[in-house]
């Protein structure tokens, strides 16, 4: 029996307040409004962006429904939607395309205005939301909420992808593979001989290892506080690995001491503020670029010396890797099913999604890579 035109029931992972774990639920969804598709979810990742909302560094309103790193297949779609039917495999966009903005319009930026990022509302564009659990309302998280059996996107977050690939691989290039990858190719737009240096090795930070050494970097020095990261940084790139805690003296200084200058690119692959500033501080003086990936945390401030720019530094941010989200993703996924890029080494476990709770302290307690939730 269709389930079109109809509410669904079905199991959510709902967080209902801030440093608390997830509630299993049944939630109801209804069904998609105009130009809005509603999609089961086959897989989702774990993502640290998810985690900085439970610990209130990046700030949404609670209760919610996280995830936003997924594949999943169209149920029903709203009216006026063309480009998608039931049945097509999709993956959802925390950073629309809607093709009618002024980033969407030109030619150099990738961040569609119609991001929830900014504002946090955890709406729908049309400013409610498609979740209930027990009688209230569930806010959406950056317009797609994946940690659920079924959501409900807007056209413009979601992409058709090839109906051959698997969802429970290709739901990394919803956000960490293509945030890292992108960073490298896409922001820095890393050249052939280039020295590197990524801050954080996580599934973001190893992507951008790969976007690197994709580029020709000719030396990748991977830097993290958990050493038990360096065998697979290694595997996928990196030439050297350093620990900050091995050294008595700050890590930019022990970078600008290994490469003579510094490096050409710097990544900050973490979300802290003192690792955004080593980061830029490691960087030729000149004409090193450093770009922060990891999410700045709510209410922090930097204080810098602003001569690390005046000699000519740039210091750049990246989200989702730079790509026009729609017209990339399709795209990203046809190059991995032709094995330019590999995802199994990120994907370190998978669950099920009653199991996530679980997925999370593998997260926190530096275990797990990726952590896919299988549905
Ligand atoms: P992760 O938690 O899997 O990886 C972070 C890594 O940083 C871990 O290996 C830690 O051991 C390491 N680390 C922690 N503290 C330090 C320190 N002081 N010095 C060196 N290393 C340290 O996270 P992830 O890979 O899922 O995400 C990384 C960041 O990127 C995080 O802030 C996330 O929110 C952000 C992100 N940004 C975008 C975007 O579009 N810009 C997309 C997805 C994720
Ligand atoms: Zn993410
Ligand atoms: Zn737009």
């Amino acid at each position: 029996m269709s389930t079109a035109g109809k509410v669904i029931k079905c199991k959510a992972a709902v967080l209902w307040e801030a440093n608390k774990p997830f509630s299993i639920e049944e939630v109801e969804v209804a069904p998609p409004k105009e130009h809005e598709v509603r999609i089961k979810i086959m897989a989702t990742g774990i993502c640290r962006s998810d985690d900085h909302v439970i610990t209130g560094a990046l700030v949404m309103p609670f209760p919610i429904i996280l995830g936003h790193e997924a594949a999943g297949v169209v149920e029903s779609v709203g009216q006026g939607v063309t480009s998608f039917k039931p049945g097509d495999k999709v993956i959802p966009l925390f950073i629309p395309q809607c093709g009618e903005c002024k980033s969407c319009l030109g030619t150099k930026g990738n961040l569609c205005s119609n991001t929830d990022l900014a504002s946090g509302a955890g709406l729908m564009p049309d400013g409610t939301t498609r979740f209930t659990c027990k009688g209230k309302a569930i806010h959406h998280f950056l317009g797609t909420s994946t940690f659920t059996e079924y959501t409900v996107v807007h056209e413009s977050a979601l992409a058709k992808i090839d109906s051959a690939a698997p969802l429970e691989k290709v739901c990394l290039i919803g956000c960490g593979f293509s945030t890292g990858y992108g960073a490298a190719l896409q922001t820095a737009k890393v050249e052939p001989g280039s020295t590197c240096a990524v801050f954080g090795l996580g599934g973001v930070g190893l992507s951008v290892i790969m976007g690197c050494k994709v580029a020709g970097a000719s030396r990748i020095i991977a830097v993290d506080i958990n050493s038990d990261k360096f065998a697979k940084a290694k595997e996928l790139g990196a030439t050297d690995c350093v620990n900050p805690k091995d050294f008595q003296k700050p890590i930019h200084e022990v970078l600008i001491e290994m490469t003579g200058q510094g490096v050409d690119y710097s990544f900050e692959v973490i979300g802290r503020t003192d690792t955004m500033t080593a980061a830029l501080a490691c960087c030729q003086y000149n004409y090193g670029v450093s770009v922060i990936v990891g999410v700045p945390p709510a209410a922090e401030k930097i204080t810098f010396d602003p001569m690390l720019l005046f000699t000519g530094r740039s210091w750049k941010g990246s989200v989702f890797g730079g790509w026009r989200s729609k017209d990339s993703v399709p795209k990203l996924v046809a190059d991995y099913m032709n094995k330019k890029f590999v995802l199994d080494p990120l994907i370190t476990h998978t669950l099920t999604l009653t199991q996530i709770n679980e997925g999370f302290d593998l997260l926190r307690t530096g275990k797990s890579i990726r952590t896919v939730l299988k549905f």
